[in-house]
């Protein structure tokens, strides 16, 4: 579940009741190599990794998990990749 706040400051704040609603895509990617994790747009190989639990838990069978969120705790999440999120650049 999502909430919203904005302050007066016009910064929008999140406050989520689990984590996993509330993840923000990174650009972290297994799309072309099952396993093979690389960076969206660069396609340079991610070199430093934060897993969450059991993740990455994609089974390539009931599950098809290629892209990568991370969470306000700063770990990572392997997550199909439709899914509508947020998601962050590097500039
Ligand atoms: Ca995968
Ligand atoms: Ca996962």
């Amino acid at each position: 579940m999502w909430h919203f706040v904005q302050d007066h400051s016009g910064y929008v704040e999140e406050d989520c009741e689990n984590k996993y609603d509330c993840g923000t895509w990174t650009g972290a990617n297994d799309i072309s190599v099952e396993d093979s994790f690389v960076w969206i747009g660069s396609n340079t190989p991610v070199t430093f990794t934060n897993w969450t639990g059991a993740n990455p838990d994609d089974d390539m069978v009931t599950k098809d998990l290629d892209c990568v969120e991370i969470f306000y705790d700063s770990t990572w999440n392997d997550r199909p990749c439709p899914h509508l999120k947020p998601f962050i650049c590097e500039k």
